[in-house]
């Protein structure tokens, strides 16, 4: 017991030690930078660069993951201004959002219903290898589960779990035409999940790497197929593009399949892999025949903005993909220092490794990668897929000098902008030449970084995001919990140039940026109340009512500026379900009306021109009990409201209801 503490603890100290020794003396001197360079960045050009002033609009929109909010939130670039948050994985109740009896199956799962997650990856949809606007999509990593985004709408259409998979961290990246959005487990496990001791994880667990098709029309989302991969740790994706169109890469840490302290025991290796898949051969395999379909359980939710509701529907099998049977479909890529971020430059001939234990970038060549495959040259094999060899695959080497590397974007002029976390700096390179051109920290320790379409072919290269992890002294403290911290950097010329700090939403792991041109046109304004087909909306004034069905009551209401139709009701009895579905009638871009009822164990909801949503309210003691709106809709807003009136269980007062009598 004493000696197999006593080891890995001895290296464990020499690690620590090693990483935080770099890490004070670099952030330290980072530390006393920022206070010279924070003046600069004050110098008024560099506010011209930021300043929109009152009445103009942002020229990007930034798309801003939430981490532990499990939303999305929406800013400006470069104003820094935040727009929206847009409810995904999370209960909102400033909307209603998972509230609401429409939502809520948006957030069935087969772990039941799950109110909350850990968003990371926001990706937004392509053709042709450009940003195409329709939809973004975002991984939940704690539950796994894939989001699908309306552009028009800024809505959640979709939720897909992902089932066999346990923290879907390499997500949710897609193909350049959209074809699939994939996820990857981080954690692997069992599977199928069973009962056995965590000590035989080697060899035995598995890590999934999912396919999920989108269909090009609609963007519905279908699981189509499963690579069940050997026991590592799959930790970030991403496609081929151009001429490596049909390959997908993922990292990988946790080779050595440690199933404690990983922290020592999964940094022994001095390589990981990267695994390279080709899911062009898959798609053939499959249709030859090829994959078992394994009994499996997990919830595909689908929400209409024609009866404004959602259904969940649970799915009961999966295709799985042995990645031995399919020759040349995969092959792993040795990559050094326990890799995070894969990346792939926009011209999709160089496979860029972060080694987030090194200072070094290891860049791939897929020209080189092919060559290696063709000829044959492996260095043996991990439970049956090949690995290449290092010296055949590698393109080049980023020396960058900067420590803990996590993710490379590019602006599409030939440059790499790589993160460095222990450092605090993001690193500007040349592709090709892999010399470093500049430097600048950030404060501090940077995860992602983000330019406008970094994730595309063609990358509007004027902005750099930095996605900081620690604020400390950036902002006015507000007690112990700090937002994170972003910066924006203007990339346009040689040098990169700190222009301005933000504050952001929950833990913007990653964000994805379009052009303001390109989405703003297309933003919807309001839901048509002729094309509501929601089964208990109210279109005209006449169809309002108060329905009893035993001890449940359905109030179907209109709302109007500003009133609601009916405003009094009685014969309402305690021990009564009252269901209110409500419709706006309104029509003009930027009217919602709000509604909240005393006592009611819910949130409110807000309720968008031509939409329908329900809410339930159980009254458990009589009296007259108001609901109101909740939105600031006219000058007689504080008028819109109403009477419930509650009687005894036993009473025999009618249902009736009534408007301006
Ligand atoms: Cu935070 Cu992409 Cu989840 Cu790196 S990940 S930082
Ligand atoms: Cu409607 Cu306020």
């Amino acid at each position: 017991m004493i000696t197999i503490k006593i080891i890995p603890m001895k290296k464990y100290s020499t690690y620590l030690a090693s990483m935080l020794g770099s890490f004070l003396v670099l952030s330290g001197c980072g530390n006393q930078d920022g206070k010279s360079t924070s003046n600069g960045a004050l110098a008024s050009n560099n506010a011209e660069k930021v300043y929109v002033a009152p009445g103009e609009q942002d020229e990007f929109y930034a798309f801003m993951s939430g981490g532990y909010s499990g939303n999305l939130t929406v800013y400006g670039l470069p104003s820094g201004r935040m727009f929206k948050e847009i409810p995904v994985f999370s209960q909102f109740p400033t909307s209603g959002y998972g509230y609401s009896e429409e939502t809520k199956p948006m957030l069935n799962t087969s772990f039941g219903f799950i109110p909350g997650d850990d968003s990371h990856h926001p990706d937004i949809s392509q053709t042709n290898g450009e940003l195409d606007g329709r939809w973004l999509f975002i991984n939940g990593n704690n539950t796994p589960r894939i989001a699908r985004i309306d552009l028009k709408t800024f809505e959640t259409a979709e939720i897909i779990e992902v089932p066999n998979s346990a923290g879907n961290h390499s997500s949710s990246y897609i193909t350049e035409n959209t074809e699939y959005v994939v996820a990857g487990t981080r954690f692997s496990v069992p599977i199928p999940q069973r009962d056995m001791p965590i000590k035989d994880y080697k060899g035995n667990f598995k890590g999934s790497l999912s396919f999920i098709s989108v269909d090009p029309e609609d963007g519905r989302m279908d699981l189509k197929f499963q690579l069940v991969m050997p026991g590592f740790n799959y930790d970030l994706s991403h496609p081929g593009r151009g001429k490596s169109h049909g390959w997908f890469f993922f990292t990988t840490y946790n080779t050595e399949e440690a199933n404690s302290l990983l922290e020592v025991n999964a940094s022994q290796n001095d390589k990981d892999f990267i695994a390279a898949v080709n899911w062009k051969k898959i798609e053939e395999y499959i249709e030859n025949g090829g994959g078992t379909l394994m009994p499996t359980n997990y919830a595909h939710n689908v929400y209409s903005d024609e009866t404004h509701s959602a259904t969940s529907t649970m799915k009961k099998e999966v295709l799985t993909i042995d990645p031995t049977k399919v020759p040349g479909a995969i092959y792993f890529l040795p990559t050094p220092k326990s890799p995070h971020g894969v990346d792939v430059d926009p011209t999709g001939s160089y496979i860029i490794g972060n080694g987030k234990l090194s200072a070094d970038l290891t860049i791939h060549s897929f020209d080189n990668m092919i060559a290696a495959i063709e000829g044959k040259k492996f260095d043996g094999e991990a439970y049956g897929i090949p690995i290449l060899k290092f010296d055949d695959i590698l393109g080049g080497i980023v020396k960058s000098g900067g420590l803990g590397p996590l993710h490379t974007e590019f602006d599409g002029k030939g440059f790499g902008y790589t993160t460095f976390f222990i450092s605090s700096e993001v690193v500007k390179w040349k592709v090709g030449t892999w010399e470093v051109i500049d430097r600048k920290p950030t404060y501090y320790s940077v995860g992602h970084g983000m330019i406008p379409g970094g994730n595309s072919r063609k990358p509007f290269g004027k902005y750099f995001v930095s996605m900081n992890k620690i604020t400390k002294d950036r902002y006015l403290p507000t007690g112990p919990e700090l937002e994170h911290s972003a910066q924006l950097y203007d990339i346009s010329g040689d040098k990169m140039e700190l222009i301005y700090d933000f504050p952001t939403h929950g833990e913007p792991h990653y964000a994805a940026a379009i052009p303001a041109s390109i989405l703003a046109p297309k933003s919807q304004k309001i839901y048509k109340l002729s094309d509501n087909e929601h089964p208990n909306a109210v279109k005209s004034i006449p169809e309002a009512r108060v329905e009893r069905d035993g001890n449940t009551v359905h109030v179907y209401m209109a709302m109007i500026r500003s009133h609601f139709t009916p405003d009094n009701i009685e014969g309402i009895k305690v021990g009564d379900k009252v269901y209110f579905h409500i419709t706006n009638h309104e029509q003009d871009f930027d009217v919602p009306h709000g509604f909240m009822m005393i006592g009611a164990t819910n949130s409110g909801l807000l309720i968008m021109p031509g939409q329908t949503k329900t809410t339930v309210w159980e009254p458990k003691q009589e009296g007259v009990w108001p609901f109101y709106c909740t939105d600031f809709c006219s000058a007689l807003h504080q008028e819109m409201q109403g009477y419930i009136r509650v009687s005894p269980a036993n009473s025999n007062i009618d249902l009736s209801w009534s408007v301006g009598e």
